[in-house]
């Protein structure tokens, strides 16, 4: 090759190099607010791939493209093209990149899945890792795991989210903010999934199990939960907000709470059940709403 065109090539890889890094620092601003130190490390996977994506894709699109209009065979000619059959240096070169992207994306993505520290149903598994990989670099969610953890049992119906704290129930998730939060997740009946998108963190709720749910939440505000399994008929309105507020805040919501008295609270999958014209298609008959101390507003409920 000559040196002109490594000159050449190495200047066009650096200028996509610069496009993709742009774009993976524009991957950021796609996502709603990061409510949580999860959301910060899965963001930056998720810039790591798009970054590499972008890369790749421009590579791909600009060879092709060279080829293309500045390539092409003259007219009537059909003749083959040089063979590459035989080319060791192509064949190692295209079989090496490609593993060593995919092991650079499987370890980043491993890292990230591992300082989460989610658990979840892998929760042996990750235990395991733990052991063997303890001195690693702790960050952001490992520092806050030595605070005590707030646990919350969450119910998942058809159609509702119910959240017990002890001595409150509610159909709205109150959490603290920087705390380590632990969530046990049941479902009465099917399938369900427990998903914050402004917290990055989706867990399915199995019938049957208990599953250890643990993430971190780092900004205050309201989110919303939503449903990320098709759990039936009213699965829509299987949503509600969270809040997250600070610690005082919370410890008084949850004083507050505990002095009302509880009350069936308003359920739009009941709503919309009683309201069907009609009644000649089979559908699962959503369960009772939940009675609970505190309930979000109907206008929020949908
Ligand atoms: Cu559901």
């Amino acid at each position: 090759m000559k040196l002109r065109t490594i000159l050449i090539l190495s200047g066009i890889a650096i200028a996509i190099a610069l496009i993709s890094l742009w774009m993976g620092q524009q991957a950021y601003t796609w996502f709603p607010p990061q409510a949580s130190a999860e959301s910060i490390l899965v963001d930056n996977l998720f810039s790591f791939l798009v970054t590499l994506g972008t890369f790749i894709f421009l590579g791909v699109i600009g060879t092709l493209s060279y080829s293309v209009l500045f390539q092409r065979a003259d007219k009537y000619d059909s003749s083959d093209g040089p063979p590459i059959e035989g080319n060791v240096k192509l064949e190692i070169i295209w079989t090496a990149i490609p593993i060593a992207l995919v092991i650079w994306i499987a370890g980043y993505s491993y890292q990230i899945y591992d300082q989460m520290s989610i658990l979840g149903p892998m929760e042996h598994v990750h235990m395991m890792a733990a052991a063997q990989a303890a001195p690693m670099d702790q960050d952001k969610v490992a520092t806050t795991e030595n605070i005590d953890t707030e646990n919350i049992d969450v119910i998942a119906r058809q159609w509702s989210w119910e959240f017990r704290y002890g001595n409150v129930n509610s159909t709205e998730l109150h959490l603290p903010n920087n705390r380590r939060i632990k969530l046990t997740l049941h479902s009465e009946d099917v399938l369900h999934g427990f998903y914050v998108p402004a917290f990055r963190v989706k867990q399915d709720v199995i019938p049957g199990r208990d599953i250890d749910f643990e993430f971190t939440p780092i900004r205050e505000g309201k989110y919303r939960l939503r449903d990320s399994e098709y759990s039936g008929t009213y699965f829509a309105s299987m949503q509600t907000d969270v809040v997250v507020e600070s610690p005082e805040a919370y410890q008084q919501w949850l004083a507050d709470a505990a002095k009302r008295s509880p009350i069936a609270a308003y359920n739009p999958a009941s709503a919309e059940y009683k309201k069907r014209s009609n009644n000649q298609w089979k559908i699962v008959v959503p369960a009772a709403p939940p009675v609970v101390n505190y309930s979000n507003s109907q206008a929020s409920a949908l």
